[in-house]
């Protein structure tokens, strides 16, 4: 039997899980987390969804390639993949990342610089396992776009970049909620195939490929539904998408710079955030959280498995 093999190690944050993909990739030699992930998308798609599809993952799945950085001072390069794709930042994998990284011995409590495709970022391994990452400059491109939604009727909502691109819409009439996960997935989808349809985009001319839905609660800041590329919600908070509510918030004057933010997931796991201005409407968000280490394995593609290359539904 022919095998090829990866050696992975999973983890979740939040609820939301990463699979650090550590050794078995065939990287390419020198390159920068951006040319990395063209090489990536280009040459080993199928190898993404080896890794992220049924049978050996599912739509939940984000992955972390971990590559050479290209910095001396930095501690790793990523690229961070899921079932549709891939994603430019990703705040819970990158915390993901981090405890992978302190498993492997590689790191210790402190800060560490890590290389994503859309920009480095500094990431704290603080004592007791949590860990804050300074995110890339995220900001509110479009206040108050309105558009029409297929069975909804007219949706607002701001386009903001926090790694990837959100439409964060906080008048939704939506329950949000852990028991009505169908009907927020449902409205979600509506309202991105719509966003897509009428051509809005994000400001570099960037596919909106994340829906978040805000609420109140009392256990937290706000609470958020948010839907990733494909059709999965984010169990965790999603940093991106705090890093996007951030930079709504600071747009309106409505959190002033350092500022405490805790935003909470549907499922109730929470962030801690905050922000630095960074001139030009921009801020640098920073969010801290935990991963928990649940798997170190290998992960087996045999040359006669028909589904080596994953189930594509
Ligand atoms: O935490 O940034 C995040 C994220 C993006 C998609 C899933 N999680």
């Amino acid at each position: 039997m022919t095998y090829q093999t990866f050696s992975v190690i999973d983890s979740h944050t939040g609820g939301e899980p990463t699979r650090v993909v550590y050794d078995g990739f065939p990287l390419s030699p020198g390159a920068s987390a951006a040319e990395q992930r063209q090489h990536f998308e280009q040459h080993f798609d199928h190898l993404r969804r080896a890794l992220i599809l049924e049978p050996r993952g599912s739509d939940v799945w984000v992955g972390a390639l971990l590559c050479p950085p290209q910095k001396p001072e930095a501690a790793a390069g990523v690229v961070f993949f899921n079932n549709a794709g891939y994603l430019g930042m990703c705040g819970h994998g990158t915390i993901g990342l981090m405890a992978a990284l302190q498993y492997l011995g590689r790191i210790r409590p402190g800060v560490h610089l890590i290389e994503t495709p859309v920009g480095d970022v500094r990431c704290e391994l603080h004592e007791d396992g949590s860990v804050s990452v300074r995110n890339v400059p995220s900001y509110r491109a479009f206040r108050s776009v309105s558009l029409e939604v297929e069975g909804i009727g007219t949706v607002t909502g701001d386009v903001a970049w926090g790694g990837n691109w959100f439409f964060l819409i906080g008048n939704h009439g939506q329950r949000i909620a852990a028991d009505n996960l169908d009907d927020l997935t449902g409205y979600a989808r509506r309202v991105r195939r719509a966003l897509n349809d009428s051509g809005i985009r994000g400001s570099d001319g960037g596919l909106i490929d994340h829906i978040e839905l805000f609420a109140e609660t009392d256990t937290a800041d706000s609470r958020n539904f948010v839907l990733c590329p494909g059709n999965a919600y984010d169990r965790s908070p999603c940093g991106t998408g705090t890093s996007a509510k951030l930079a709504c918030l600071a747009a309106d004057g409505a959190l002033p710079p350092g500022a405490p933010w805790v935003q909470e997931s549907v499922i109730g796991s929470r962030f801690s955030a905050f922000y630095e201005e960074a001139g030009n409407g921009r801020i640098i968000p920073t969010l801290r959280g935990r991963a928990f280490i649940h798997a170190d394995s290998r992960i087996l593609l045999d040359a006669a498995d028909p589904f080596r290359f994953g189930i594509e539904t």
